[in-house]
């Protein structure tokens, strides 16, 4: 039988490459094992004749593949799913007075940072818009050691002690008999845990809020939840809340847009802070802490050690520290994003701990999870997690271990050799925990400050608009349509009546159940503005618009508009029919960034119709343009709508009233000229939604 020559995989390559030349980097080398060792065909396994079976002996190939085959390390017990980014924290003055942190010593002064944002509940392939918290924690890598503040974006939990962790966890976890659902909380095992722990109440109302479904991780508070101390260098205690403010203000999804962004874009919130970064339009947030002197701890009347509290910041204004700016994206998600190790114990100099059982609790968890994750005591020494100041200890061997120690000596006292870390006594300047005195009998239980679950549950609740209020219900009333056990209903039916009568009705109703009275009296609050999110006009640049185009679109007015949106800070996008040229009037044939099929008014904070008869004929055509229009309306988006156009915004079912004139309450602007029309176009977007304009339940979506 005639022989066949084998063919180099190396010649398919170099035809690509004759192909590609131009696009080719110039540098490339050739793939090595991980021992250096060039093979001649890397492509191809080592076999007995070209059809025949492949050898054992192909150490190329074991060697890939047994790699490949360990390249999965277990994902965070919660929080797997995340994205991170570089950047800097930038202190606005010398906060000395407050503490010895040195980051915090100077005004200006920069230190390195690496943010990790998370949802908790979902795994790691899960969607971004999933309803839950998300995590905010951030490293700051200061030249005093690396302070981890590992916060959430919601500023309080749902239990009091950490040993009920686990089972808050596992409850709202897929039920473990079928892995059902995944990424969410709407269903039995979580609701039934919530509607018997009544001290979660608060935390599950601003979950069911629209903080539970963020914008973007970049429109998001940051709160460190538990108390902290901040410590002087004299000494002085001080108890603080970290927050963190977004310089983007606080924003959030629609529900509806939320459900259907899981299955258009699951990498919605990634892909914004990657491609916010790599558009230099960089996410920024103010570091700031309310501050509460020890002698005035018991006038506050809020017990600084429950979590599931909060000091509402009209009480306690928030005193802004520093700004934090993320500026870089991670060159390798696994190497940074997925191995980074964040820890509440990594506090510097400055800042120590209060006795919060929660807190207290997670000083053990952090460590204990690195070690299974990260494969062993040497995380520290991976490079994200590695601190930039000197560090010298005697802790050795182990797993993973990256350095070669030389010498005989790995202990203290020592005394037989030179350049070794030693004990030099008491460190003048070094970290010491603050002298808090203790005492106590050893017992389980909880104090009675930590007894009230409702109070600041209704604080919560009367600081929210209506329309809050109502996205608030809407929320809780689909979680518990899911549950399938009717006493968990009604029970978390009861447990609301605590919080507010007339929330309770509003779950009830749509449940087919009548909320029963409140089991006691309802707390006499003042309501907190500053628990709103719907604060008034904040900052639009970076905010997405998308004009709709298609065949017949007047092009030079369409690339007017795009600079005027431009020339407003906005990201004005093009959405039409396909990626094709567009045949139309005028200027430069555009071409469409999107196309209805690919995108969605989702993905936007706006939308623009464009003028022209023709082109407003043609989008009125396409079923997916006229949702485009309907969906924008009915998750409460301006529109700016050019002369002519109202024939489509009446297609796309928006009542009269709204495809009228110009009229700033409904987000609708329908002008024939652009200048004053931009103005209050810009101005509702400030607002981000306009949840008050007409017939929004009737919209077809
Ligand atoms: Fe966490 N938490 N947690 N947590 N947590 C983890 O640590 C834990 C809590 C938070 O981006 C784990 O490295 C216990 C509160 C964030 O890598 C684990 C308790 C807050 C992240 C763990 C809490 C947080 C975590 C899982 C109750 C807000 C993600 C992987 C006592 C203040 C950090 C890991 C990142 C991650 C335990 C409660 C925030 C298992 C036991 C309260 C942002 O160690």
């Amino acid at each position: 039988m005639k022989k066949s020559r084998p063919v180099p995989a190396t010649a398919g390559n170099a035809k690509l490459a004759a192909l590609d030349a131009d696009r080719l980097p110039r540098d490339l080398e050739h793939i090595t094992t991980q021992q250096g060792l060039k093979v001649e065909d890397d492509a191809n396994s080592l076999k007995a004749g070209l059809r025949g079976p492949t050898l054992l002996e192909d150490f190329a190939l074991r060697e890939k593949i047994t790699h490949f085959d360990h390249e999965r390390i277990p994902e965070r017990v919660v929080h797997a799913r995340g994205a991170a980014a570089h950047g800097y924290f930038e202190s606005y003055g010398d906060w000395s007075a407050f503490t010895a942190a040195s980051f915090l010593s100077q005004p200006g002064k920069k230190t390195p940072v690496f943010t990790r944002f998370s949802t908790v509940a979902g795994s790691r392939g899960s969607t971004d818009a999933a309803r839950d918290a998300r995590g905010f924690a951030v490293k700051f890598y200061t030249d005093e050691g690396n302070f981890d503040l590992v916060g959430n974006n919601i500023p309080v939990f749902f239990i009091q002690d950490a040993i009920k962790f686990p089972d808050l966890i596992h409850a709202v976890k897929p039920e473990p008999h079928n892995e059902i659902p995944q990424a969410a909380s709407a269903h039995d095992t979580f609701w039934d845990f919530i509607s018997l722990t009544p001290e979660s109440t608060h935390m599950v109302l601003w979950v069911m809020s629209d903080r539970g479904i963020p914008r973007s991780f970049r429109m998001m508070e940051g709160f460190g939840v538990h108390s902290f101390r901040l410590v002087c260098p004299k000494g002085t205690s001080r108890f603080v809340k970290f927050h963190w403010k977004p310089r983007l203000g606080v924003h959030a999804l629609a529900w509806d847009e939320a459900l259907k962004i899981s299955g258009k874009d699951p990498d919605f919130h990634r892909r914004d802070l990657w491609e916010a970064i790599e558009q230099q339009r960089f996410p920024e947030w103010e570091l700031g802490v309310q501050i509460v002197e020890e002698a005035d701890v018991e006038r506050l009347g809020i017990d600084l050690l429950d979590p599931t509290k909060l000091i509402p910041e009209e009480r306690v204004p928030v005193t802004r520290l520093g700004r934090m700016v993320l500026d870089r994206n991670p060159d390798n998600f696994f190497a940074e994003t997925e191995q980074v190790a964040f820890h509440p114990g990594h506090v510097v100099r400055g800042i120590d701990f209060s006795d919060d059982p929660l807190l207290q609790g997670r000083l053990f968890s952090y460590t204990d999870t690195q070690l299974l994750r990260l494969g062993g005591p040497n995380f520290a020494q991976l490079p994200i997690n590695k601190p930039v100041c000197p560090f010298h200890h005697h802790q050795r061997d182990g797993l993973g271990q990256q350095t070669i120690p030389v010498g005989r000596v790995s202990y203290a006292p020592s005394s037989l050799e030179t350049g070794k870390p030693v004990h030099l006594g008491l460190l003048e300047g070094g970290y010491r925990s603050f002298p808090e005195p203790v005492e106590g009998t050893k017992l389980r239980g909880k104090p009675a400050s930590f007894a009230d679950h409702y109070s600041q549950a209704r604080l919560f609740y009367l600081s929210q608009t209506p329309a809050e209020r109502k996205h608030l219900q809407s929320a809780i009333a689909f979680e518990l349509s899911k549950v399938e056990a009717l006493h968990v209903r009604e029970r978390m039916v009861a447990n609301l009546a605590n919080v507010d009568p007339e929330l309770a009705a509003a779950v009830a109703d749509p449940l087919g159940l009548v909320a029963p009275a409140p089991a006691g009296e309802l707390a006499e609050v003042v309501p907190s503005p500053m628990l709103s999110m719907m604060r008034g006009p904040g900052p639009i640049d970076g905010r997405k618009v998308a004009l709709l185009v298609a065949d017949g679109a007047d092009h030079a007015a369409v690339e007017l508009l795009k600079s005027a949106l431009a020339g407003l800070g906005l990201v004005a996008q093009l959405v039409g029919p396909s990626l094709k040229p567009l045949a139309g009037r005028s200027g430069t044939p555009l071409a469409p960034d999107f196309t209805f099929e690919n995108s969605a008014a989702l993905f936007f904070d706006a939308v623009a119709l464009p003028g022209g008869a023709a082109n407003c004929a043609a989008l009125m055509a396409i079923g997916k343009a006229r949702t485009f229009v309907a969906e924008a309306y009915a998750h409460g988006k301006p529109i700016l709508a050019f002369e002519g156009t109202a024939p489509l915004l009446a297609a796309a079912g928006l009542p009269q009233s709204a495809a009228g004139p110009a009229n700033p309450a409904e987000g609708v602007f329908v002008e024939p000229v652009a200048g004053p029309l931009l103005q209050g176009f810009a101005e509702a977007l400030a607002l981000h939604r306009i949840w008050e304009r007409s017939g929004l339940e009737s919209i077809a979506i």
